[in-house]
């Protein structure tokens, strides 16, 4: 089994509930348990202003899914939730972003873990700290409390 992070956010048509029933879909997935689920945060869009505030929260959970076909999953999770990709950083229904995997670095084209901007976006760090502990270490980047 794989000890994974995601970070979930909405910012449309009801934020809190895509949020609760993302993480009940991810629950959902076959070989696939989450087991630690941060309170959900609101707090004001990062990058266009002119958008509403965004739900946020962070999961662990155990799975038996490899890195590339659990992007497959949680982008299938995503397209369920009717998110249209229309503008970088833009309003969404829902954003499901692999955070950490196990302790791999990866750079393939169509992912990259640990999720290059974990360290900079406080409505990740936050759900982070709080379903972790204070010693704990972001692989590539480090302690995590460094960057709170
Ligand atoms: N991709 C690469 N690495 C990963 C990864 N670790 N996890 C690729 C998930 N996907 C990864 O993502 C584009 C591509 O990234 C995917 O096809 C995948 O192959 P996307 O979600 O379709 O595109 P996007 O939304 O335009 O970009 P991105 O970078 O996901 O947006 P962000 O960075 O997630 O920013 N403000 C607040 N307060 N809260 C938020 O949640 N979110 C955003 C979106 C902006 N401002 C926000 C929030
Ligand atoms: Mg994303």
């Amino acid at each position: 089994m794989n000890t994974v992070f995601i970070a979930l956010g909405s910012n449309l048509d009801n934020p809190v509930y895509h949020v609760e029933t993302g993480i009940r879909d991810i629950n959902n997935l076959p070989e696939t348990e989450v087991i630690k689920k941060s309170s959900l945060h609101k707090s004001k869009p990062v990058g266009p202003q002119n958008q509403p505030d965004y739900i946020n929260a962070v999961i662990k959970i155990i799975t038996n899914h490899e890195p590339l076909p659990l992007l497959d999953v949680l982008q299938d999770i995503e397209n369920k939730h009717h998110r249209k990709r229309v503008e970088r950083w833009g309003p969404r229904t829902l954003d499901l972003d692999i955070l950490i995997y196990n302790d791999l670095i990866i750079n393939h084209e169509r992912l990259v873990i640990p999720h290059p901007e974990i360290i900079n976006r406080e409505f990740v760090l936050i759900p982070l700290k709080e379903i972790t502990n204070y010693d704990f270490i972001i692989p590539k980047y480090g302690k995590l409390l460094q960057y709170i």
